[in-house]
């Protein structure tokens, strides 16, 4: 039985840039995730070494905190069954070179660098970023009146 879960996704600066906003959130709409939260930031230095904390120490570390907090992200919180993997699924792979045609990066992007969007990778890591990018209050619970036409 699928799970009920919320995830994690950010526009990152390139797609920011690249006015990739409308594109991206289309995709994740389209497939059936509801949008419950949503802001544009400008990420501080301090947010983004939390958010990539696992990946403090590693040769890439310090380009990433400094491509996340170069222009504004767009942080983004949806609600689904499976919406974890759903959303990794509609992102792609890590490096667009071998993202699937048809997903956002394999679509859009070239380079691991700047691969426009992350998705969590876990309820885990989910609830975490949430919690780093959003209040509670700023989570909306809402009905949305098609459900039944996307979920049984
Ligand atoms: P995010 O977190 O951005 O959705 O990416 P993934 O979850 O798909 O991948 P990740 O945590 O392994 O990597 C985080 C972030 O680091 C960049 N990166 C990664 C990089 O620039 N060079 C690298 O070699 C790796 C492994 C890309 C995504």
């Amino acid at each position: 039985m699928a799970e009920l879960q919320r995830t994690f996704i950010a526009v990152k600066p390139d797609g920011v840039q690249r006015g990739l906003i409308g594109e991206v959130i289309s995709r994740f709409e389209r497939r059936g995730l509801k949008l419950v939260g949503m802001k544009l930031l400008q990420v501080t230095k301090e947010m983004a070494q939390t958010h990539y904390g696992e990946h403090k120490g590693k040769p890439f570390y310090e380009g990433l905190v400094s491509y996340i907090t170069s222009a504004p992200v767009l942080a983004i919180v949806l609600e689904g069954k499976d919406a974890v993997s759903l959303a990794r699924q509609v992102i792609g792979a890590t490096n667009p070179a071998s993202a699937a045609p048809g997903t956002i990066r394999g679509d859009l992007a070239i380079e691991i660098g700047r691969n426009i969007v992350h998705g969590s990778d876990s309820p885990e890591s989910a609830k975490r970023e949430i919690a780093i990018f959003f209040q509670d209050s700023e989570i909306i619970s809402w009905n949305r009146t098609a459900e039944s036409w996307i979920a049984e």
